[in-house]
């Protein structure tokens, strides 16, 4: 009983030294973060997005990177999220443009494509795959809470 009171000691201890450091570290590797806040993957497999919510915060500078691991094409429509956000496109996908900002991205089988952008509005926002033949979709939630954030 002694023993394992210690332990949980050590294991508090430890946290409290590195908990923060090796919480982040397993998270979001460094080496992907760059400069920006946070680093959200998702996968396209089998026809789906996965995960299909992706959970930000108003003013969180987001890379948002895209894989496709399917065997056919697919795009990324953020429907009304960017609209009118600069968004950093990069990868090998097709981005496609209108007068209101980025439209959707082609994304080819095996390929990526990163997205760096700060999303400005709080609320739901679905994004989806608009090539014919099958349904994809997905929700961003934007947090319009700011205090955590540093
Ligand atoms: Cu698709």
């Amino acid at each position: 009983m002694k023993i394992f009171k210690r332990a949980g000691v050590l294991v508090l201890l430890m946290y409290g030294v590195f908990g923060p450091s090796i919480c982040f570290g397993a998270s979001v590797p460094a080496a992907v973060l760059g400069q920006e806040d946070i680093a959200v993957t998702v996968h396209i497999e089998s026809r789906r997005f996965i995960p299909h919510v992706v959970k930000l915060r108003v003013g969180q500078q987001v890379r948002l990177i895209l894989k496709n691991e399917d065997v056919e094409l697919h795009a990324f429509v953020p429907a009304n999220l960017l609209v009118r956000t600069n968004v950093q496109v990069s990868g090998d996908g097709a981005p496609q443009f209108g007068k209101e900002g980025l439209r959707r991205v082609l994304i080819p089988s095996g390929g990526q494509v990163e997205l760096v952008f700060t999303s400005t509005k709080a609320g739901s926002f679905p994004f989806f795959c608009d090539l014919p033949g099958h349904m994809m979709n997905g929700t961003f939630v934007i947090d319009g809470r700011t205090d955590r954030l540093e």
